[in-house]
């Protein structure tokens, strides 16, 4: 490294260290001051490797998507438990253990690419397969459900759901007036509208949450056989999400939560998995079910179906480049394998032509199948030729078929046996534009939903309408949204409009078809099905100089066990002074690192030393927020200052506080952290 005239730093290459060259491959000799004449004269316009640099920067930026464009993505593959022959003749089910690689794609739906991952959003969950006969993309939701029911009305829901046009605000926000305006004048949404205003929409990570591909689909086996099915990707790590008053404070303090929690998982070697499950069913079930299978506003209960798992899906590499894979991988709807097949569903039926589409503007070229993010593993001929990008060269006469020459002269031709023929489902009727009657019940699925929460997921689904609502400034849509929550819920139509300062609750809105009470589903709440454990989750352990050193050994042990881990959080990142010759270096500052970020948390801080952390108020916040957030807290005997300090009285010290001293101590309190929450603290 040397410093030139005018101070600036040159670092040169030699030995491994390659010579940095222009695009074109010829050496650079400066690469911090451009050509000029005179030594402060203007710019030589002939200053090739200038022109090249600011050239290539300007022109950086592509499309980003026009909805989840905050995504994240990592490699990895996916694993048969048992060959599904019997089911479908898709190459990739057909041998037990065979591993198929994937590329998956976690995003938010609503915000722009640099917008904040804990916004109250579905998030995408799109995996691409990259199986021996070409890739299948199954773009799914972390929601079973969607908002419409015909794929005419997603121009007008995503308009109405991002920044409202005049203004550019608010991002990432449905809490607006065009939203609800939106949503409350269609009650095709109602259902959707509870899932996301339950705590599905707040994810602790991409690791704790569903996937679901919405749609019925066929699978089809070998005999031409087909069955209907139902897409599920279930978290082996369970189900876990935040509370809303976390993600408002997560997004400050780190806008990257989620992307850096599936990177640093990762690579830490804790790979997240998922299973695969497939909801059967055949005609007879869709004639004998309530709803229309097709239509993409229902679910079907697992207690009526049960989900058979039949593979596992494991991600286990992060990917080199963020936009050479994560920005440019192209999901496609309509890329589909022999053995899977669409259904009627017009939703799905919309999207084939919109995915395809949309990946033309975005990468600017119908060769970004030649992009290695997009393009097949197995071997692919096709007669299809040049346009902007073609990376390919094709060699020999033949870009036409039938023709006359002979053997591979000859080029590519259709295979009858393996290719792909399309279920042949018998069609007909009338042209015309219409929703069908079986479309029209609206309400029913939104009452099951609300109704098979616990009393804590109801809080937030009514706490989470009152706040979104709260923000709409038209009263006449507030009026019109909760008219529409009482054919879901009278209950929860009284605490909305009670919550808004209402005067009287609005006559209910009118439905299409009768309400239905339908027995409740436990599958669909979160907190009805805990896994139990401290596994891929992580401690937040509040330290200071003198602290306790045997007992932070045995707190970090018991979490590694566990199968978590830890972070130490120091007055400052430096370290602490633990009596030894050297300081035991901090992940984090206090002021870097508030409780929210952690699933629980511990304060081993000495004495005196837990007094003077008291008077700053992240310490206090520290704890205050691990108690409001009902987070377990392993407190030893010095932090009982701060406890104080930070207004917890002794009655508030509920079962979800643990003293810590021995080692014992520290497993237990590992133990308790595997319920994640101490929900009896959770205000009434
Ligand atoms: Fe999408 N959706 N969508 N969507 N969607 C896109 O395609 C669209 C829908 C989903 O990580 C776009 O490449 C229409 C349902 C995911 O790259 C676009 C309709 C479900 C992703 C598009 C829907 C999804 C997208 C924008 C109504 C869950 C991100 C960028 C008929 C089953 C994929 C892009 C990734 C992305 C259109 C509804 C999931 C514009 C027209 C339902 C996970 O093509």
């Amino acid at each position: 490294m040397t410093s030139a005239s005018g101070g600036e730093t040159h670092q040169s290459a030699g030995g491994e260290v390659p010579v940095l060259t222009t695009r074109q491959g010829a050496p650079v000799a400066d690469d911090q001051n451009s050509l000029r004449i005179g030594p402060r004269g203007p710019l030589a316009m002939e200053d090739f490797h200038f022109r090249e640099k600011l050239f290539h920067f300007d022109h950086e930026r592509i499309p980003e998507r026009v909805v989840h464009a905050r995504g994240f993505g990592a490699h990895g593959h996916f694993e048969n438990y048992r060959p599904l022959t019997d089911l479908t003749h898709a190459d990739l089910f057909q041998r037990v253990g065979e591993r198929t690689p994937v590329f998956v794609r976690f995003s938010t739906v609503a915000g722009a690419k640099g917008s904040a991952d804990l916004a109250r959003d579905v998030r995408g969950f799109a995996v691409k397969f990259y199986t021996n006969q070409g890739n299948w993309d199954l773009v799914g939701n972390n929601i079973p459900v969607f908002f419409i029911q015909d794929a005419i009305k997603f121009p007008d829901l995503i308009h109405s759901a991002k920044e409202e046009p005049d203004s550019g605000f608010p991002q990432a926000q449905t809490a607006h007036d065009n939203f609800w305006d939106f949503i409350s004048l269609n009650p095709e949404s109602t259902h959707m509208a509870m899932w996301i205003m339950s705590d599905r929409t707040l994810p602790r990570s991409f690791r704790f949450m569903e996937g679901f591909g919405v749609h019925s689909f066929r699978l089809v086996n070998a005999e031409g056989r087909a069955r209907y099915v139902k897409f599920h990707w279930k978290p082996m790590l369970g189900l876990q999400s935040v509370l809303w008053n976390e993600a408002v404070k997560i997004n400050g303090a780190d806008p990257d939560f989620h992307r850096r929690d599936l990177w640093n998982a990762i690579h830490k070697g804790q790979y997240p998995e998922w299973e695969l499950g497939l909801q059967l069913f055949d005609d007879d079930f869709a004639d004998r079910f309530e709803f229309d299978i097709l239509d993409p506003t229902k679910l079907i209960p697992e207690e009526m179906v049960p989900i058979q798992r039949v593979g596992r899906l494991k991600l286990d590499r992060c990917v080199d480049n963020f936009f050479a894979e994560t920005e440019q991988v192209a999901f496609c709807t309509q890329n589909i394998v022999p053995g899977i097949d669409f259904t009627n569903d017009p939703l799905l039926q919309g999207r084939n032509f919109s995915y395809l589409d949309t990946q033309l503007k975005r990468l600017g070229s119908p060769n970004f199948t030649e992009l290695p993010i997009n393009a097949p593993k197995c071997p692919f001929h096709t007669l299809q030729q040049d346009g902007h990008m073609a990376f390919t060269q094709p060699k020999g006469r033949i870009n036409y078929e039938p023709n006359s020459w002979a053997g591979s002269q000859g080029g590519p031709r259709e295979s009858p046996e393996t290719g792909f023929f399309s279920f042949p489902a018998e069609e007909g009727g009338a042209k015309r534009r219409l929703r069908p009657e079986s479309f029209a019940d609206h309400y029913s699925q939104a009452r099951l939903f609300f109704r098979s929460q616990t009393a804590v997921e109801q809080d937030h689904i009514c706490a989470a309408f009152t706040f979104e609502l709260g923000k709409v400034e038209t009263p006449e849509i507030r009026q019109r949204m909760v008219a529409n929550l009482r054919n879901v819920d009278e209950d929860l139509a009284e605490r909305v409009c009670s919550g808004l300062g209402m005067e009287s609750l609005p006559d209910a809105s009118v439905s299409a078809v009768p309400v239905r009470d339908l027995p409740p589903s436990a599958a669909l709440s979160i907190l009805k099905n805990p896994r139990g454990g401290f596994k891929g989750r992580k401690l937040g352990i509040l330290v200071s100089d003198k602290a306790d050193r045997d007992l932070l050994e045995a707190l970090t042990l018991a979490a590694d066990d566990a199968g978590g881990g830890i972070e130490l959080i120091g007055p400052t990142v430096g370290g602490i002074d633990v009596g030894d010759a050297t300081r035991l270096p901090c992940d984090q500052s206090l002021a870097g690192a508030p409780s929210v970020l952690y699933d629980a948390v511990a304060l081993v801080i000495e004495e005196s030393e837990a007094a003077r952390l008291a008077e700053f108020p992240e310490a206090r916040d520290f704890v205050t927020d691990a108690v409001a957030h009902c987070k377990f807290i392993g407190y030893g005997d010095g932090a009982v200052a701060l406890l104080q300090r930070a207004g917890i009285k002794p009655e508030m010290v509920d079962d979800g506080f643990m003293p810590l001293a021995t080692a014992a101590d520290a497993d237990k309190f590992i133990e308790a952290c595997g319920k994640l929450r101490h929900w009896d603290r959770a205000p009434k």
